[in-house]
């Protein structure tokens, strides 16, 4: 009788826990106005649109394209008068929440490109989220424009 409680209680201890898990909700991600920016060098930089339209947090872990030896999710801000870019680990989207990619902010940098971004091709870029798991989408090329990278 004692023997049989013992092995009964952990999973009666167990259960408001597993009822919690069921509650925790879903990540509902959607990825949009993915472009790349023109570039005959071998770095390039692409933007997205990331919402998080479920009502759980979601974190974008990291970036690939097979356009690319190495991809990196990159954060530029001013540091007095010099532009600095920096390596996120992992970019939140939270529950509800829009992160939009762009020049001057953070972006999707394409290190040792194996061909040159021209307008009119287009490279897949494949996001990899923690709740949502791998995305993909295609990065149409559009020229530099104005701004640097
Ligand atoms: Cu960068």
């Amino acid at each position: 009788m004692f023997r049989s409680l013992r092995f009964l209680l952990p999973l009666v201890l167990a259960m408001p826990l597993l009822a919690a898990c069921g509650d925790e909700g879903a990540s509902d991600i959607s990825v949009s106005d993915a472009w790349a920016r023109a570039s005959v060098t071998d770095t390039g930089a692409a933007y997205v649109t990331i919402a998080n339209n479920g009502n759980a947090d979601d974190v974008l872990l990291e970036a690939r394209s097979s356009v690319a030896a190495k991809v990196e999710v990159h954060d530029m801000t001013m540091e007095g008068m010099v532009m600095k870019m920096r390596k996120l680990d992992a970019l939140p989207i939270k529950a509800g929440d829009e992160v939009a990619l762009a020049p001057g902010g953070k972006h999707i940098m394409l290190i040792g490109l194996k061909q040159a971004l021209e307008e009119g091709i287009s490279v897949p870029v494949t996001l990899v989220f923690e709740k949502a798991g791998e995305i993909e989408v295609d990065a149409p090329v559009r020229p530099a424009g104005g701004m640097s990278h």
